[in-house]
């Protein structure tokens, strides 16, 4: 599913986000160390090579909610940005915390002048915030903080199994008002 949105091109997809070619920047769901791990960020690191986890030590710890930058390395992206989801039912509030991801990522892309971006559904695997409850606040957010930024033209969901796809192709239509 592919809109133009507020001057920029927003898309959801099934796939991997280690094997995302034509993105400049990739989205680590990471963990406070910034290092490997399981899901996302192990196919990161699986992909970037050991340099990532070198380049990440001096950035680390991170915050939930924060969001920091390094090369890609061996990944077919330029950069990483490596953002700490809230854990459901630990992190408060999860709900904007959440949403400080998505922001907080959009944010560093566009101060680096990047015009790419890719996404997974950052803390809904080992951080388990249900998915239903998650796709709502990623899509608006990414939505509302669209309309300001200046090189991000852009943005992709990479949704990692087909029901995951089609419960943010269903949101997103809502969120657009198209169903
Ligand atoms: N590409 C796209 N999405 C993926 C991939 C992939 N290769 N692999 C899993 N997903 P998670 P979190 C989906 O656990 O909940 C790590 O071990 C997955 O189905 O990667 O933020 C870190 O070290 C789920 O929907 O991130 C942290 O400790 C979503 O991506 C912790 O887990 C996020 O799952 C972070 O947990």
């Amino acid at each position: 599913m592919e809109r133009r949105i507020a001057g920029l091109t927003l898309e959801l997809i099934e796939g991997d986000i280690a094997a995302q070619q034509d993105i400049q920047v990739v989205v680590n769901a990471a963990n406070a160390q910034l290092k490997t791990g399981g899901g996302v960020a192990g196919a990161i690191h699986r992909t970037a090579g050991p340099e990532l986890e070198k380049a990440c030590r001096p950035l680390a710890p991170i915050k939930p909610g924060g969001a920091v930058i390094t090369k890609g390395f061996k990944l077919p992206n330029d950069y990483v940005i490596h953002t700490l989801g809230p854990v459901y039912g630990r992190d408060k509030p999860e709900d904007k915390l959440l949403a400080d991801c998505y922001r907080n990522s959009l944010k560093l892309a566009d101060e680096e002048k990047i015009e790419s971006i890719a996404f997974p559904a950052i803390s809904t695997g080992a951080f388990g915030y249900p998915k239903e409850e998650a796709a709502p606040i990623a899509l608006s957010t990414v939505l509302d903080t669209a309309i300001k930024l200046e090189n991000v033209t852009r943005i992709r969901f990479v949704l990692y199994s087909s029901p995951d796809y089609e419960l943010h192709e269903n949101v997103l239509k809502k969120l657009l008002q198209e169903d």
